[in-house]
């Protein structure tokens, strides 16, 4: 399984090389040409198909089969057309709700010293952060507050309003093109949006950055099941609504071309992404896994820490493509329902990053991405005997880290 994942790695750099030459539509499309690439084909949906244009934007279009999209789609916009491959399917890792004791809820707001940087009155205010997950639930108390609302949109009247392609996306906007038959709401994505800015005002979730604005832009849906092209489209609307962190707590993508143009787009816009390292318990430097494992320049991916302070068995390490470890162990946060869950995964140590980016990006609005990175990866607490298996060898420390930020931004 994970041979086949390096090799799958391998045949689509291979695959990206080819694309560089003269431009046709076997150039622009090579899964659908001679080279053989079933290696990179993983769960390929054969009638979607995610097309980059030569201005950088995405589109997810459908067509009978791969010839006739080919012909009658590439052919005649080659010219505008840069890039174009299956979609493909992704699964997100499940997290478990667990219950335990000895902890306080706010354990991982502790450890990173966030209460001291509220104290100074750093709320994150300002800040957009997207949730690029399941379902938020903008309607639970802790959350609705810290919705960013598009006022440019009139709610549920069936109207595009602001004309950004988006029908009613006054409180986010959902991609999910692949509904599940479930009609219960994944937990995921309300979970991970609390870490990031729970309204401490309205119940017991303290946000790490307690006045940023969450954007929530769905892709994965009820089952956890979600498609490549459906996040892409999620990431690309985060960035037109003005995010400055993107939180991805998910991963397993296959062969992801579309995936790495994006995140490179991304890190073109000044947009910071955290990416979940994933809960395999495995070296992702070894193994590839994306997102996790693209190490663009504006990019954290983020292991899991536990209340002790080491790396949980479960977490995905890396001394390369890990960039630091998060509290990601019994942690509390807000979920349907107007409720509180805990739950354990890389998904929540990826927020309380977006969180704690969020909230130094707000004392230093004019910081870059690239300068905001460097303040949370430089400032790490690294305790001996407690040094985690990733490139910093640290856990975040807010406090610290927008120190470092106030002598890079002065
Ligand atoms: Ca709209
Ligand atoms: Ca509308």
């Amino acid at each position: 399984m994970d041979v086949q994942k390096i090799l799958s790695a391998v045949a689509c750099i291979f695959v990206l090389a080819s694309c560089s030459n003269n431009k046709s539509s076997s150039s622009v499309f090579p899964e659908n040409g001679a080279l053989d690439s079933s290696a990179c084909m993983g769960q390929a949906i054969e009638n979607k198909f995610i097309v980059q244009w030569e201005d950088g934007k995405f589109t997810v279009e459908s067509a009978e089969n791969a010839d006739a999209f080919t012909k009658n789609f590439i052919e005649p916009q080659l010219e505008k057309i840069k890039f174009v491959e299956f979609d493909r399917q992704l699964q997100v890792d499940k997290t478990d709700e667990v219950r335990a004791s000895g902890f306080t809820d706010s354990w991982g707001q502790d450890k990173i010293s966030a209460r001291s940087v509220w104290a100074q009155g750093v709320y994150g205010q300002n800040i957009k952060v997207a949730v690029v997950d399941a379902y938020v639930d903008y309607t639970h108390p802790q959350l609705q507050p810290r919705i960013a609302i598009n006022t440019q949109e009139i709610p549920n009247n069936g109207i595009d309003d602001d004309g950004n392609g988006i029908v009613d996306d006054y409180y986010g906007a959902s991609f999910v093109s692949v509904p599940s038959s479930n009609p219960t709401p994944s937990a995921h994505g309300s979970h991970v949006a609390g870490i990031i800015a729970a309204d401490p005002r309205f119940g017991s979730v303290e946000g790490v950055a307690p006045q940023a604005q969450i954007i929530p832009a769905q892709f994965i849906a009820n089952d956890g099941g979600g498609s490549l092209g459906d996040a892409v489209l999620a990431l690309q609307y985060s960035a037109s609504r003005g995010a400055k962190v993107i939180n991805a707590s998910w991963g397993g993508a296959p062969c992801v071309a579309s995936l790495r143009n994006t995140f490179q787009e991304l890190q073109n816009k000044g947009i910071l992404v955290v990416v979940a390292a994933g809960n395999d318990g495995r070296d992702i430097d070894v193994y590839p896994e994306f997102p996790a494992s693209f190490n663009i320049g504006t990019q954290i991916t983020v292991a899991a820490s536990s209340m002790s302070d080491f790396m949980t068995s479960w977490s995905n390490s890396g001394f390369e493509f890990v960039h630091v470890a998060a509290p990601g162990e019994h942690i509390l946060s807000t979920v349907p329902g107007n409720t509180t869950a805990y739950m354990d995964g890389t998904s929540m140590a990826a927020p309380f990053v977006s969180g704690a980016a969020a909230l130094i990006w707000s004392a230093r609005p004019q910081a870059t991405a690239v300068q905001v990175k460097t303040a949370l990866l430089k400032s790490v607490d690294v305790s001996p005997g407690h040094e985690f298996k990733v490139n910093t060898r640290g856990r975040i420390n807010v406090e610290k880290a927008l120190q470092v930020l106030k002598q890079l931004v002065p």
